[in-house]
Protein backbone atom coordinates (compact mmCIF):
# COMPACT_ATOMS: atom_id res chain seq x y z
CA UNK A 1 0.00 0.00 0.00
CA UNK A 2 1.08 3.30 -0.74
CA UNK A 3 1.07 6.63 0.76
CA UNK A 4 -0.79 9.41 -0.93
CA UNK A 5 1.28 12.04 -2.70
CA UNK A 6 0.69 15.47 -1.56
CA UNK A 7 3.37 16.83 -4.20
CA UNK A 8 0.67 18.28 -7.04
CA UNK A 9 -1.26 19.77 -3.96
CA UNK A 10 2.12 21.83 -2.68
CA UNK A 11 3.27 22.66 -6.05
CA UNK A 12 -0.11 24.31 -6.86
CA UNK A 13 0.01 26.07 -3.22
CA UNK A 14 3.55 27.54 -4.30
CA UNK A 15 2.42 28.60 -8.27
CA UNK A 16 -0.85 30.25 -5.83
CA UNK A 17 1.01 32.22 -3.92
CA UNK A 18 3.34 33.38 -6.17
CA UNK A 19 0.34 34.63 -8.35
CA UNK A 20 -0.97 36.53 -5.25
CA UNK A 21 2.53 37.97 -4.64
CA UNK A 22 2.61 39.60 -8.23
CA UNK A 23 -0.78 40.98 -8.13
CA UNK A 24 -0.09 42.99 -4.64
CA UNK A 25 3.48 43.43 -4.88
CA UNK A 26 4.66 43.88 -8.89
CA UNK A 27 1.67 44.11 -11.13
CA UNK A 28 0.97 47.94 -9.22
CA UNK A 29 4.01 49.44 -10.52
CA UNK A 30 4.33 47.62 -13.87
CA UNK A 31 0.76 48.34 -15.10
CA UNK A 32 1.82 52.28 -13.93
CA UNK A 33 5.00 51.99 -15.83
CA UNK A 34 2.71 50.98 -18.98
CA UNK A 35 0.70 53.94 -18.53
CA UNK A 36 2.78 56.92 -17.68
CA UNK A 37 5.76 55.50 -20.50
CA UNK A 38 8.16 56.37 -17.63
CA UNK A 39 9.62 55.07 -14.01
CA UNK A 40 6.79 55.33 -11.56
CA UNK A 41 6.89 54.51 -7.55
CA UNK A 42 3.55 53.21 -6.17
CA UNK A 43 2.92 54.57 -3.22
CA UNK A 44 0.54 51.37 -1.59
CA UNK A 45 -0.13 50.16 1.93
CA UNK A 46 2.35 52.63 3.68
CA UNK A 47 4.86 51.75 1.55
CA UNK A 48 7.29 52.62 -1.65
CA UNK A 49 6.72 50.33 -4.83
CA UNK A 50 9.68 49.62 -5.51
CA UNK A 51 11.17 51.33 -2.94
CA UNK A 52 14.95 51.45 -4.73
CA UNK A 53 14.72 52.85 -8.04
CA UNK A 54 17.98 53.20 -10.44
CA UNK A 55 17.39 55.65 -13.46
CA UNK A 56 19.40 57.67 -15.75
CA UNK A 57 20.14 61.33 -15.62
CA UNK A 58 17.47 63.35 -16.58
CA UNK A 59 14.98 60.94 -15.98
CA UNK A 60 11.93 62.25 -14.47
CA UNK A 61 10.29 60.03 -12.06
CA UNK A 62 6.68 59.75 -10.89
CA UNK A 63 5.36 58.47 -7.49
CA UNK A 64 1.54 57.60 -7.62
CA UNK A 65 -1.00 57.45 -4.43
CA UNK A 66 -2.58 54.33 -4.76
CA UNK A 67 -2.98 53.95 -0.98
CA UNK A 68 -6.45 55.39 0.99
CA UNK A 69 -4.46 57.78 3.05
CA UNK A 70 -2.40 60.96 2.04
CA UNK A 71 1.56 60.83 2.04
CA UNK A 72 4.61 62.52 1.21
CA UNK A 73 7.62 61.95 -0.82
CA UNK A 74 10.46 63.73 1.17
CA UNK A 75 14.08 63.96 0.32
CA UNK A 76 16.69 66.85 0.74
CA UNK A 77 16.52 67.86 -3.02
CA UNK A 78 12.95 67.49 -3.33
CA UNK A 79 9.70 67.67 -1.39
CA UNK A 80 6.55 66.75 -2.61
CA UNK A 81 3.77 68.15 0.09
CA UNK A 82 0.68 66.34 0.72
CA UNK A 83 -0.33 63.21 -2.36
CA UNK A 84 -3.69 62.68 -1.51
CA UNK A 85 -4.92 59.48 -2.31
CA UNK A 86 -4.73 59.16 -6.62
CA UNK A 87 -2.81 61.57 -6.80
CA UNK A 88 0.50 62.05 -7.97
CA UNK A 89 3.80 63.76 -8.01
CA UNK A 90 6.58 63.87 -9.98
CA UNK A 91 10.56 65.02 -10.13
CA UNK A 92 13.45 65.26 -12.44
CA UNK A 93 16.53 63.70 -11.29
CA UNK A 94 19.28 65.69 -13.51
CA UNK A 95 22.24 64.79 -11.31
CA UNK A 96 24.06 61.35 -10.97
CA UNK A 97 24.25 60.23 -6.97
CA UNK A 98 21.75 58.40 -4.74
CA UNK A 99 18.52 60.32 -3.31
CA UNK A 100 16.78 58.83 -0.42
CA UNK A 101 13.25 60.10 1.13
CA UNK A 102 10.93 59.27 3.06
CA UNK A 103 7.17 59.91 3.90
CA UNK A 104 6.84 62.79 6.43
CA UNK A 105 3.10 61.55 7.32
CA UNK A 106 4.64 57.85 8.10
CA UNK A 107 8.52 58.27 8.37
CA UNK A 108 9.00 54.77 8.87
CA UNK A 109 8.09 54.49 4.84
CA UNK A 110 11.63 54.66 3.24
CA UNK A 111 12.94 54.77 -0.56
CA UNK A 112 15.83 55.75 -2.72
CA UNK A 113 16.27 56.33 -6.12
CA UNK A 114 19.72 56.43 -7.93
CA UNK A 115 20.69 58.49 -10.56
CA UNK A 116 23.61 56.93 -13.03
CU1 LIG B 1 3.35 57.97 4.00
Amino acid sequence: MSEPSYAPTIILGFIFVAAIFYLIMIYPAERSNLITGGPTVVITGSSFLPSALQVNAGTTVKWINQDTITHTVSGEKFESGSIPPGSSYSYKFDSPGNYSYSCLIRPSMHGSITVR
